[in-house]
């Protein structure tokens, strides 16, 4: 990996603390975060391959929302084994979009990626097959939350899944905070300083708002899906298949 790839975002003291935005700078670094800050993304990336291989539907969508560079719309491409479907790619972050548009255009896939700069609250969802998303319902103002999840299945198609992979919380607080502090564990044993922690936790503070999974699962199961089940989870992440 070159340096300018390296996730250094928090590595200097910051002396105006400010929310955590997905800009150029993000952007520049975002594998490299991933990969150091979510515990078995790679895991996760690796399973929608498999998921949409088993699950999409001839003639039907396949979304990611909240796409970021598109590494869970990449794995659906791998994935399809189904004819004429459409992977439609959503993330309102101008910045992720640019870089995923200037990605080499594989011709021997299936179907292109068509990537759209929307917030994912505004984007329509029809006929899907499978909709992913993948470490995003987590930014989505709370009170947002039900009407995203109804949208959803409205739009999907009956036997269709929706994989949600979120940081979660715990309701014990005591394990919560053993679990947030193993957690902080795995990023330093990835190279992350204490500095670089704290200061990245205090700038996602009011962005991302974790939920249980009873609570995630609550809401699917009251948006109509048949089943909603962890398959997932290492320390505070984890990954839910609900199938309509
Ligand atoms: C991956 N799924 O690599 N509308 C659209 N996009 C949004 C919104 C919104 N309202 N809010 C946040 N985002 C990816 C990783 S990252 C997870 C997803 C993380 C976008 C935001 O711009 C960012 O790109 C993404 O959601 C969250 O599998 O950084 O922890």
């Amino acid at each position: 990996m070159n340096d300018s790839s390296k996730d250094k975002i928090f590595a200097e003291a910051i002396k105006k603390p400010q929310d955590f935005v997905f800009d150029e700078r993000v952007a520049a670094v975002f594998p490299d975060m991933l990969l150091r800050s979510i515990p078995g993304y790679p895991a996760i990336i690796g399973m929608i391959e498999t998921l949409t291989t088993q699950f999409a539907q001839n003639n039907s969508r396949l979304y990611d929302l909240g796409c970021s560079l598109g590494a869970s719309a990449q794995s659906m491409i791998r994935g399809l084994k189904t004819t004429n479907c459409q992977i439609i790619a959503v993330d309102n972050s101008q910045a992720m979009i640019d870089k995923c548009l200037a990605l080499p255009i594989e011709e021997s896939a299936p179907t292109r990626i068509e990537f759209r700069c929307e917030d994912i609250l505004n984007c329509e969802i029809t006929d899907a097959s499978v909709v992913v998303m993948n470490f995003t319902l987590q930014f989505i103002d709370k009170a947002r939350r039900c009407e995203m999840l109804d949208k959803i299945f409205a739009g999907m198609r009956p036997n269709g899944i929706f994989i949600l992979s979120e940081k979660v919380k715990f309701e014990d607080p005591a394990v919560n905070e053993l679990l947030i502090e193993v957690y902080h564990a795995f990023k330093k044993a990835n190279g992350y300083s204490a500095l670089e922690v704290s200061q990245k936790r205090s700038a996602l503070e009011n962005v991302l708002i974790p939920e249980t999974i009873k609570e995630h699962r609550d809401r699917i199961i009251r948006a109509g899906f048949k089943s909603a089940d962890v398959w997932f989870q290492c320390f505070n992440f984890m990954s839910m298949l609900a199938i309509k």
